[in-house]
């Protein structure tokens, strides 16, 4: 399949990732129109930010962030069986995004397992991120043996995916891509898979024993897609982004997930407003009885540099001494104090950050380029202004952060213990293909930068 490079008459899968994750935000906004207002908060809160922080916005335009920010979403959604998640793959293979990470949210009481597809290249990614964190319901998870089988047969009925879109994802695999027309029906076809439908496929009884086994399990099971359940912006300030939410109508979730606020963003801080209750007709709905569901929300997400495995093993350690201490929980009081005190360990400057191999960077010569740089060493020619590391913004989720995001958003309280069972294989045999380990990503893009850099001023590679 072609990537960056389209075959003459094709469409570039960027192209049509761009055309999609805009017609899946009108869509959006129009289901929810409170997405709308959010999209409105983060832009107001985006341009205040880069007008307050010149540094911000100059080292944005460098690495050619800004121009990507206005369009940056991601979204999610949830599938119940292999061959929707292996049809998913293909789908989103004909916008350019691939497998990327595996979440196990079973150790939080979520019976899925998920990864993100989006763009992988340092150009794709630059072209437009969109990403769709997608998530694969375990029916194993379910304990009555006859539910599970009811639920199983349920989702076995379905077909996700339009005739025609089946056939446009086998004709681009076939020739190596879409023409223009043929892009804008896949897109058109495609948003047939994401959109919300009001009728559940099911009768009262058998979502509400669905729902008991576990409000996600209903959620999936007993409609007729796998609907968009949020989309989220990309804004500089999250914490601005909170605060200025129940302002605007938002019911903000009560704690931003993710790290504390810091100088040096790392990773991922997410915060969401609450699923809004919306009017469901069941099969034997009679008139304008109707039922209720909670599954639609809204989210805002500020991005942070990638951190290396040391980098992430600290992050992992010191988020999970915080959430282990006594009254524990991210909804305690405290819990921002507790936070923020836990990371005063985490080095908090990019120097810093960088000379003890915690995050990455994406090494480009900024200064005076001379040849008789031979011999000289890379920290040398970084503090002489030669050479300049920028952050390498981190593109995928997080777990711990993920099952916050799922728990805040399916309404009702019950919390459901799993046991902890990573089951990569198996959520890979489901998928038809492995996926990328993220870290890996993340360190082949600074090796590929360093590579260029040294090669340019005659430095031993490595260095
Ligand atoms: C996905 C929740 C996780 C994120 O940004 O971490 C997520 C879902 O509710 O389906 O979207
Ligand atoms: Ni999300």
């Amino acid at each position: 399949m072609s990537h960056t490079q389209p075959h003459s008459g094709f469409v570039s899968s960027n192209d049509i990732r761009t055309r999609f994750s805009r017609a899946m935000s009108d869509m959006y906004r129009k289901e929810v129109p409170q997405y709308g207002t959010l999209v409105e908060l983060v832009a107001d809160i985006n341009a205040q930010a880069l007008q307050a922080d010149p540094a911000l916005h100059a080292q944005l335009s460098r690495t050619g962030e800004l121009e990507r920010l206005d369009v940056e979403r991601h979204g999610a959604i949830r599938v119940g069986t292999a061959q929707e998640l292996s049809t998913l793959r293909r789908l989103f293979a004909v916008m350019g995004m691939e497998a990327v990470g595996y979440y196990d949210l079973s150790v939080a009481g979520v019976p899925v397992h998920s990864t993100a597809f989006r763009p992988v290249k340092d150009e794709d990614l630059l072209a437009n991120p969109f990403r769709v964190f997608t998530s694969l319901l375990r029916l194993e998870l379910i304990q009555d043996p006859a539910l599970r089988a009811q639920a199983q047969e349920i989702l076995a009925r379905r077909n996700i995916f339009t005739p025609r879109l089946l056939e446009l994802i086998a004709q681009a695999e076939r020739d190596g891509g879409l023409n223009d027309a043929d892009a804008d029906s896949f897109v058109q076809e495609a948003l047939e898979t994401f959109r919300w439908h009001s009728e559940a496929t099911v009768d009262a009884a058998t979502y509400t024993a669905l729902q008991q086994a576990h409000r996600l399990i209903a959620d999936v099971v007993c409609f007729k897609g796998p609907h968009i359940n949020h989309l989220t912006p990309r804004t500089l300030d999250i914490d601005a982004a909170q605060a200025g939410m129940p302002a605007r109508g938002m019911d903000a979730k009560d704690v931003v997930e993710g790290p504390p606020r810091r100088n040096c963003p790392i990773l991922l801080r997410q915060t969401s407003f609450k699923a809004l209750k919306e009017s469901i007709r069941f099969t034997d709905t009679q008139g304008n009885a109707l039922g209720a569901h909670t599954a639609r929300f809204g989210e805002i997400e500020q991005r942070g540099v990638a951190l290396t495995r040391k980098g992430r093993a600290l992050y992992d350690t010191l988020l999970a001494q915080v959430r282990s201490m006594d009254n524990a929980g991210s909804a305690a009081s405290d819990y921002t104090e507790r936070l923020q005190a836990a990371f005063a360990q985490f080095p908090d400057d990019h120097t810093t950050l960088r000379q003890l191999g915690l995050a990455f960077y994406r090494y480009s010569i900024s200064g005076p380029a001379s040849n008789n740089h031979a011999g000289a060493d890379l920290e040398t020619l970084i503090a002489q202004g030669v050479v300049q590391a920028e952050p390498i913004t981190y593109e995928d989720f997080l777990p711990v952060s993920a099952a916050g995001i799922f728990q805040s958003n399916l309404g009702g309280d019950e919390q459901k213990h799993y046991q902890a069972n990573a089951a990569q294989q198996a959520f890979e045999a489901a998928l038809g293909g492995s996926v990328h380990d993220e870290i890996a990503l993340y360190e082949a893009a600074q090796q590929r930068s360093l590579h260029k850099v040294c090669e340019a001023l005659g430095l031993a590679v490595n260095a």
